[in-house]
């Protein structure tokens, strides 16, 4: 049956027949594991926790598409069939989640390796700690090609693939060769994509750029992400046409087309959550970190990583306790953080970093009764998150380079109460959309970085609602459906168009 692209109760839906939308990435949406407290007897389905795993699963449920995804739960194995596949969600399999088996060196090479210990950084300009092992890139065409193989035999003529995020640069050029030209290749890019002086700095630079040109539509957050991409492959690929006021370009006869969707969040249910967290919450959570009703809460929400810039937050931090000694024992900041890909040496160096800087500070200007920095590092239910966003004064994002930044967009969804102040780095790809009503810093410049932490502290209520309301209704038009909606319609369009054309 056809489906139009129209609104469902839980969100949009891509105009395609049943069984014809394949969204690819690297984790799954589910995930199986043994229930520890029963002897590892039963298993327990652990269910996408938010963002766009969790949107993106009713489209799914809606269209009873394939997802693909690496199985790496425990208990995967035990649930799936010959080909790996199982149907998803338990109450209603209504879709398919395929999972494929990746072994301990392709781990190493495809995910540890090539994918965050070259493209991450490389990405996010950091050629310095780009680590450019033979083995990490064999591993990563290996598995771009267990995944394109995987695509190619789920797929048929009128499919439409979507595959997520860097991981998979090269499957779309091996998937688009396979398939008819009817097929449509769509691909999300999560993070930032540098200029051409680094990306030229990567000895697989041509092969990324083609593989990304199998597909029909590559999205990115923001423009610069797209016309730097572009820059990119002028200068890399003699044979590629471009026409950058269209976003288009023509490699080997193929066209895609690059354009910017800046993501969303899911507005509604953060604010659901963030209604949800009343003054009882707050006052528990306030006793159980020690926290005094009368001091101000600062607030930093990251997954342990070096693009967050947590060290420059808290050197900033540690610089208005310094030079505004009024501060002491009347602010405090709550950094909430993550670990993330522990097994990198760059990400254990920053945990020790992040703990050491938070011992001096709490160590130079903590007393008997205050503690100016809490640490939380370890995953909280949404629920808390999101009460922790409503009732802190001030969020703190100082990403060092972001694609887009989904927390800041987070904290202003759950200020509810409207009386919160947004701080945000102008290189974090949320900046676009928020900057004007946000207090902009560099996360390089710790002195005015420390005046606008004060800025933001001593804003009155007016100006501070007056922020806060204009910020929320940007993030509530734009949101997560918004998003999927804005990149549906346009591959509607350019079907509609390549329909037209044969
Ligand atoms: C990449 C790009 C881009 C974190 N701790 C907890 C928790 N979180 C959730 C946040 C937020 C998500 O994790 C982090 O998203 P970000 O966008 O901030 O950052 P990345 O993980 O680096 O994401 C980024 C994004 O892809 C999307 O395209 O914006 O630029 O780097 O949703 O809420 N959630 C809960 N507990 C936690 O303790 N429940």
């Amino acid at each position: 049956m056809g489906v139009d692209n129209s609104a469902t109760d839980d969100g949009i839906v891509p105009a395609v027949d049943d069984g014809e939308l394949i969204v690819v990435s690297n984790r799954q949406p589910y995930t199986h594991s043994y229930d520890h407290g029963d002897g590892g007897r039963s298993i327990t389905v652990n269910r996408p926790a938010g963002g766009l795993t969790a949107g993106l699963d009713p489209v799914m449920q809606e269209t009873d598409g394939t997802w693909i995804a690496w199985g790496d739960g425990e208990a995967d194995a035990d649930v799936t069939d010959d080909n790996g596949t199982v149907r998803m969600p338990p109450e209603s399999e209504a879709y398919t989640l395929k999972r494929l088996w990746l072994t301990d060196e392709e781990v190493e090479g495809y995910y540890y390796g090539y994918s965050n210990r070259v493209l991450w950084p490389l990405c996010h300009g950091g050629t310095m700690k780009t680590d450019y092992v033979e083995r990490y890139w064999q591993r990563y065409q290996q598995v771009n090609e267990t995944f394109a193989d995987a695509v190619v035999e789920t797929a048929g003529a009128d499919s439409l693939i979507w595959f997520q995020d860097y991981h998979f640069t090269l499957a779309p050029r091996w998937v688009r060769d396979s398939l008819p030209d009817s097929a449509f290749l769509t691909h999300f890019w999560h993070i930032t994509w540098p200029g051409w002086d680094t990306f030229r700095a990567c000895p697989q630079h041509e092969q990324l750029l083609e593989g990304l040109l199998g597909n029909d539509l590559l999205g990115f957050h923001v423009e610069r992400y797209c016309r730097n991409f572009l820059d990119c492959v002028d200068e890399a690929l003699d044979d590629a046409f471009i026409d950058p006021e269209g976003g288009r370009v023509n490699y080997e006869g193929h066209t895609t087309v690059v354009k910017a969707f800046p993501m969303g969040i899911d507005a509604d249910s953060i604010r659901e959550h963030a209604e949800a967290a009343d003054d009882d919450f707050w006052r528990e959570f306030q006793s159980s970190h020690g926290i005094d009703a009368e001091t101000s809460v600062i607030v930093g929400v990251d997954r342990l990583d070096y693009t967050k810039g947590i060290v420059e937050r808290l050197d900033a931090l540690e610089r208005l306790l310094e030079t505004r000694p009024e501060y002491r024992g009347e602010v405090c900041y709550v950094q909430k953080a993550n670990e993330s890909r522990s097994l990198i040496p760059d990400y254990q160096d920053l945990q020790t970093e992040v703990q050491e800087s938070i011992d001096r500070i709490n160590e130079r200007f903590g007393t008997d009764d205050w503690q100016p920095v809490i640490y939380i590092n370890e995953f909280i239910p949404q629920r808390e998150l999101c009460g922790l966003y409503r009732y802190a004064d001030v969020m703190l994002v100082s990403a060092v380079r972001d694609g887009m930044n989904l927390v800041s967009k987070e904290y202003v969804a759950a200020q509810v109460d409207d009386d919160g102040v947004l701080v945000l780095s102008d290189q974090a790809g949320a900046h676009e959309e928020l900057g004007d009503r946000a207090l902009t810093i560099n996360p390089y410049d710790t002195d005015a970085f420390a005046d606008t932490i004060e800025r933001a502290l001593t804003m009155d209520g007016e100006e501070r609602a007056e922020r806060m309301v204009a910020l929320r209704e940007r993030v509530e038009s734009n949101d997560l459906y918004a998003w999927m909606e804005g990149i549906f319609d346009t591959i509607d369009e350019l079907r509609a168009k390549d329909a037209d054309d044969d």
